[in-house]
């Protein structure tokens, strides 16, 4: 361990962070043109009827129908129990269910499961995700997290960052991030200390790394995506992009342990742990009259999409 943490020290610093600001429609649009990249926004939904249309609707108008910068909104719809899917699809998404994506591979529930599924779903050579809770979202998000990758060849991952308000306070959110995934990348993880907000939700990639790494199926794929691009490719391909304040649902204290759990696995996996063979990851809790309640955490890990047959096979197909 001693020398992995070693070898994890010597590597280079990510790029200066910028301003979403920096990156306006025209200049992404004439970038596209001369890069001809194509782009792919994704949210992974489960149960946000509330926020999704919105959310889909702003990008459709500005980013689609007034400058020519997306190619397609993909909703990956788990299961969800309200109106997500109708909304969405109103708002101009493909929506696709997580179960019809690949299903030979399993399915299951768990946002990066999402998001790695998503890999096979969506056509674009960047993939942009977005949170589907946002309830202050303005395109500035998605123009922030795909600006670098249009206009720097070099950049292969944009990781946004902001403010988080939490109950009428200017800060305080991200209290995950504050008392476990810092705490965590201190001790372990020194290469992700310049990270402003490890765990933020908002980020983009080139597709040729994001098909290159596993992604945790639950809520440690932030940290993993990471720790294991770093590591493949080097901290000096990821850009960090400030998207200014952002407001999500807010989870309470007692949901936020089940997070906490995910992400402490996933760290302890890259540290050479397996999380399932301390306590086949469950978080227990008793409660003062002595009853107990164990929750399963979902700690699994889904390999490179390039290793999936039946993804290699689309990609390869001339009609896709
Ligand atoms: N498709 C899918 N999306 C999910 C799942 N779990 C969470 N999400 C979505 O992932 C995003 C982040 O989840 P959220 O509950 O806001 O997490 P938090 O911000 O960390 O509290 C939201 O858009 C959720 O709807 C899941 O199991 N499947
Ligand atoms: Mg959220």
């Amino acid at each position: 361990m001693e020398s992995l943490r070693r070898r994890l020290r010597q590597v280079t610093p990510p790029p200066v962070p910028r301003h979403h600001s920096s990156f306006s429609p025209e200049a992404l649009e004439e970038a596209r043109k001369e890069t001809g990249l194509t782009v792919s926004l994704c949210l992974p939904a489960r149960n946000e009827a509330s926020t999704v249309g919105e959310i889909v609707s702003t990008v459709r108008r500005t980013l689609i129908d007034r400058y020519d910068i997306i190619d397609e909104i993909v909703v990956i719809d788990d299961g969800s129990e309200d109106s997500t899917a109708a909304a969405a699809a109103e708002a101009g998404a493909r929506v696709v269910s997580e179960s019809s994506i690949l299903p030979k591979t399993g399915h299951g529930p768990g946002k990066g499961n999402a998001l790695w599924k998503s890999l096979h779903a969506c056509s674009g050579d960047l993939i942009c995700w977005v949170d589907a809770d946002i309830r202050n979202f303005n395109e500035h998000f998605v123009t922030g997290l795909i600006g670098p990758l249009l206009t720097d060849p070099t950049i292969g991952f944009v990781k946004g960052f902001y403010q988080r308000p939490i109950s009428g306070e200017a800060s305080g959110g991200g209290r995950v991030t504050e008392l476990v995934a810092r705490p965590l990348i201190s001790l372990l993880f020194p290469q992700l200390t310049q990270f402003i907000q490890p765990l933020s939700g908002e980020y983009a990639g080139r597709r040729e790394i994001l098909e290159s790494i596993p992604f945790a199926k639950g809520w440690g794929v932030e940290f993993g995506l990471l720790v294991d691009i770093i590591e493949k490719y080097g901290a000096e391909v990821i850009a960090q992009v400030d998207l200014g304040v952002r407001e999500h649902r807010n989870r309470p204290l007692d949901q936020l342990s089940l997070q906490a759990t995910a992400i402490i696995a996933t760290a302890l996996r890259r540290v050479g742990l397996d999380p399932a063979s301390i306590n086949e990851a469950e978080l227990t809790r008793f409660t003062a009259d002595y009853s107990v309640e164990r929750i399963e955490i979902e700690t699994g890990e889904r390999p490179p999409m390039q290793s999936i047959a039946a993804y290699l096979d689309q990609r390869r197909d001339p009609q896709f």
